[in-house]
């Protein structure tokens, strides 16, 4: 009994193994999945978007971010720690819009493991969508604790994709990046595409949406942009195959002149866009955290499902 219960107070590393194993089984397999059981976690239209975009690991990843991303570090509110996008009016702020999708899915994992906060479930389901989509291992460490709705931060903190490099800047210096990580940052961009009934936005920045890569930052620069003609909000396509898309933030990485600089070298370096990304993401994944929070000083890598075969 005791031993049970010491058990629950402190899971190992192994138990959030375990976690993010299940995680990865339903971003990735949902096709292999049991259809009934499926069916009563998430409804249709959720499931025929999976079928359109391949995989959930990309609203996962989005989900992961927009948890974290609300972090100021004037005040120290906002970030990972209380998950708070549980709560309206939080969920529904116009720039999570589309996340209850990823946030039922994870509900499904916290039935399973009911002992792991909800913070740090959605972060390490973050790392498990990078690392299964082939990208960077991400140090992470579990401790995040659940808040209440009164923590829930103010509209306005996430970034809004009409606007210029200041707007980029005041948004994410606020949550203490310079500029080489806001653009690192930006490169989850291979991944995943806008929904036009989610941001208004549509289409995938690259030809391969589930593969984590630097293709990004070689598309920005290597096609040409311009302006699509269409009813909806302003993005940019690409004018050979008018398939890709830009939102005007992305543009703007090539067009700053300190934001140029980093995208080019990410562009010519998959290996340094990747350790970059790595550290960037960490970081964002424990903004809003008190160090004394976490049970390990030093973040934990957790294996690929792939790794686990071997
Ligand atoms: Fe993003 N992102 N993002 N983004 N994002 C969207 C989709 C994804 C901005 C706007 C949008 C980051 C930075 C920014 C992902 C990861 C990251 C969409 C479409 C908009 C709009 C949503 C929809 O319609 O479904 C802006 C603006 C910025 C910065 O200025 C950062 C940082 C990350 C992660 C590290 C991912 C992944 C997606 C795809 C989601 C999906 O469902 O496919």
């Amino acid at each position: 009994q005791s031993a049970k219960a010491a058990t629950k107070l402190a899971p190992t590393k192994e138990d959030y193994q375990k976690v993010y194993n299940r995680i990865a089984e339903i971003i990735d397999d949902a096709d292999d999945y049991d259809c009934t059981v499926f069916m009563r976690l998430v409804s249709l239209p959720v499931l025929m978007l999976f079928l359109l975009d391949g995989s959930f690991g990309p609203v996962v990843l989005r989900l992961a971010w927009h948890a974290s991303g609300t972090y100021d570090k004037t005040t120290g509110t906002g970030g990972s720690n209380y998950a708070t996008m549980r709560f309206e009016p939080e969920a529904l702020h116009g720039a999570n819009a589309g996340l209850r999708v990823a946030r039922d899915l994870m509900e499904k994992v916290k039935k399973e493991f009911d002992w792991i906060s909800y913070g740090d479930l959605w972060t390490l389901a973050g790392v498990a969508a990078v690392q299964e989509m082939a990208g960077p291992k991400v140090p992470w460490r579990p401790g995040r604790i659940d808040g209440f709705a009164a923590q829930a931060t103010p509209d306005g903190r996430l970034p809004d994709a009409s606007q210029g490099a200041p707007h980029i800047r005041d948004i994410f210096y606020r949550m203490g990046f310079d500029d080489q990580e806001i653009v690192a940052l930006c490169g989850a961009h291979a991944l995943g595409r806008c929904h036009a009934d989610r941001s208004g936005f549509d289409g995938p920045w690259t030809f391969s949406p589930t593969t984590f890569s630097n293709d990004f930052y070689k598309l920005l620069f290597d096609e040409k942009w311009v302006w699509k003609k269409w009813g909806g909000p302003k993005q940019l396509e690409d004018k050979k195959t008018k398939s890709l898309m830009m939102l005007p933030t992305d543009y703007v990485l090539t067009q700053d002149k300190s934001f140029k600089e980093y995208a080019k070298a990410y562009a010519d370096d998959a290996d340094l866009f990747f350790k970059d990304f790595s550290a960037a993401f960490s970081k964002l994944l424990e903004l809003g955290v008190p160090t004394q929070q976490f049970v390990s000083s030093e973040p934990w890598v957790m294996q690929t499902v792939d790794e686990q075969k071997s």
